[in-house]
């Protein structure tokens, strides 16, 4: 791939892979068009005169981060002819939070006994992979993804032995346990940098991330996730320490050898121990470019300054292979990447099988619709949701995966920001299950999100937990009084999706006998919990267990070629599925309306239906799958 220059223009800059990645991120951002960049005035532009134009906007050096980010990016990933097959394609995920999850012993906190319990449930609704939201020793400043000891179990979930007897169990039952890899920091009291602090000469010292300079001034203006400077001063050693996300959790540094060693000997020590593989916490973020000043113009349209220097490192790659090679690939363990930020180009690079860095990515552009953030308030367009799926359904190759997934700990529920209301909540989160279940991916489900649970209001910032949401809260009382600062950070606090698993209705939800650790609605009340819904044949649940027992059953859904069809239809998404002998299509009304059914080929046979069965029409936000015979169309 030919480097870029300042002189190259923004055409260039468009029709290079990454270099597209990126305009494409600041477009959405901004909520403009393509046509902002590919106009003829713009497009012919150099990239060091549209910096210097945009200087007062970007600031200085903005050009220089930009091509250095792009050229050091590997070349870009060609196609490859077929799937190859492979255990990760065909199961389906499921995120368990453990606070969240499941109280065995009353203390009203979630627990390994209580996931342990749960597993009937989890075989019985069809999940085949586990994956737990971090369990590890931690102070909990940010439950958890705070470690202070990698190889310790928190006592507030149980013990190792717990873990082990959940591990076998999981097995015994034929299902997969993927762990929560969180390596881009450590909990300030880990002891590694516990020892840092201690003394400047330790050989842990070089283990994160330190810049000289007096408390008086942070050494560059770059802001942590969750509000406020990103650096920590130390007067103990007289310097500074880099931490992205809180207070404590302490940025690692990713270009000493001696930690990447010391990664791959804990990643070894549990793969040793049986579990299947990773999901590795912001592992896009481990290489920093450099320490420069982020641009002010991109902090303010992300919510983050500093962010270009690290979301696409220049050896990212590099570390990633490195690791798979000395510890994911010798127990063929399942390297599963949550990588904010990264667009279709850069998931292409970080998951080609032939490149051997990750299995498959997290990419988190479908969560907000063009020119929104998670905490706007606004309701989610499901168009925006098909235009974003047949974008990256064409664009990755077979040779490439992608994650499918709506809802995580870390955001409101896809199913509460497309409808506040209650009116079609059901068949929304069924029309949402038969598009995660039948796109070309793999699926992760999250807790809670096969019931239809949704986004209830909480009733004031003393219930809220999170430390994002606590922080931000704090900074915009100031400016704004508590009443806005609330009100804007309940519309996309990660509480929404940390309130208590419905499983029935009982006191506590069948959640805790105890007091829960955080709020938990009445919802459960309405036949919103697991035991209602296992009762009634038109449950959500029962939607999940039918859909999950379906994608099972024929691999097309893992492994078939994806191709739209109605593509007039703008109040549909409709499409097929074909391979292994197999043919589905897939129709998708997603307006709350009635719409004229399109015409299926004869032979079609209905294998899912939201309603119950097909009618004439499509009914509001309905969702079908019909198995199809004979040839292509
Ligand atoms: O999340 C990282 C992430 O990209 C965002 O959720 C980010 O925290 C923020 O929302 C910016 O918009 C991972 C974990 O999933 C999250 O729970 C942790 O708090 C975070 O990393 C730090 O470990």
């Amino acid at each position: 791939m030919e480097k870029l220059t300042a002189a190259s223009t923004l055409a260039e800059l468009w029709r290079h892979p990454v270099g597209h990645d990126v305009l494409d991120k600041l477009l959405l951002q901004m909520g403009r068009g393509e046509g902002w960049v590919t106009n003829p005035l713009v497009s012919r532009l150099t990239i060091g005169r549209a910096c210097r134009l945009g200087r007062g906007l970007v600031g200085e050096g903005f050009a220089d981060t930009l091509l250095a980010l792009v050229n050091a990016a590997p070349p870009p990933v060609t196609g490859a002819p077929g799937v190859r097959r492979a255990p990760f394609k065909e199961d389906v995920f499921y995120q368990i939070y453990p606070r969240s999850f499941r109280d065995a012993d009353g203390d009203g906190v979630g627990d390994l006994a209580g996931i342990l319990e749960k597993l009937p449930y989890l075989q019985e609704l069809g999940i085949t992979a586990l994956w737990l939201s971090p369990i590890y020793a931690s102070p909990m400043d940010d439950n958890g993804y705070d470690i202070s000891d990698y190889r310790a179990v928190n006592p507030e979930f149980g013990t190792m032995e717990d873990l082990e007897r959940l591990l076998a169990e999981v097995h015994r039952r034929g299902m997969k346990l993927i762990m929560d890899l969180v390596v881009n920091h450590t909990s300030d009291e880990h002891p590694w940098f516990r020892e840092a602090c201690r003394d400047r000469q330790s050989p842990y010292h070089d283990y994160y991330i330190w810049r000289d300079g007096g408390p008086d001034a942070p050494p560059n203006n770059w802001t942590s996730f969750f509000s406020g400077p990103a650096w920590n001063y130390y007067p103990e050693v007289g310097q500074w320490a880099l931490h992205l996300f809180s207070k404590k959790q302490m940025d690692l540094n990713w270009d000493n050898p001696a930690l990447r060693a010391e990664v791959a000997q804990i990643v070894r020590w549990w793969l040793d121990k049986g579990v299947d593989g990773f999901r590795m916490d912001v592992i896009n973020y481990i290489s920093k470019a450099s320490l420069a000043d982020g641009s002010e113009a991109v902090g303010k349209l992300m919510g983050f300054t500093g962010i270009e220097h690290y979301f696409y490192g220049p050896r990212l790659h590099e570390y990633l292979h490195e690791l798979r090679e000395n510890a994911f690939a010798p127990y063929g363990a399942v390297m599963v990447g949550e990588t904010p930020g990264v667009g279709l180009e850069m998931a292409k690079q970080l998951t080609a099988e032939e490149r051997e860095t990750l299995d498959m990515v997290f990419n988190f552009d479908q969560l907000e619709t063009p020119g929104h953030v998670r905490f706007d308030d606004y309701d989610y367009d499901l168009a925006y949701l098909k235009k974003y799926y047949l974008k990256w359904m064409a664009g990755m190759p077979d040779n490439c995966r992608m994650s499918i997934f709506w809802d995580n700990h870390d955001n409101p529920r896809m199913l509460g920001k497309i409808e506040r209301g209650q009116e079609y909540r059901a068949v929304l989160a069924k029309l949402l299950a038969v598009l995660q279940l039948t796109l070309k991916g793999t699926p992760f489900l999250y807790q809670g999100q096969e019931l239809g649970m949704t986004n209830i209001p909480f009733p004031s910032a003393a219930e809220l937990r999170d430390v994002e949401s606590l922080n931000l809260c704090r900074a915009l009382e100031k400016e704004a009084g508590p009443k806005a600062a609330f009100e804007k950070v309940l519309a996309g606090t990660r509480d929404h999706a940390r309130t208590p698993m419905q499983w029935e209705n009982a006191p506590g939800a069948g959640f805790t006998s105890g007091t829960p650790w955080i709020w938990l609605s009445d919802d459960w009340q309405a036949g919103w919990n697991a035991a209602d819904e296992a009762a009634d044949p038109d449950s959500v649940l029962n939607a999940y267990k039918a859909l999950l027992a379906l994608r099972r059953a024929h691999p097309v859904f893992a492994y078939g070629a994806f191709a739209q069809q109605y593509a007039s239809r703008r109040d549909l998404f409709c499409y097929t599925r074909t391979g292994e002998g197999e043919r589905y299509a897939v129709l998708l009304n997603l307006m709350p309306g009635a719409a004229p059914r399109p015409r299926l080929p004869a032979g079609a046979a209905c294998a899912y239906n939201s309603y119950g069965g097909p009618a004439k029409e499509l009914r509001p936000y309905e969702a079908e799958i019909w198995r199809l015979e004979g040839p292509e169309r």
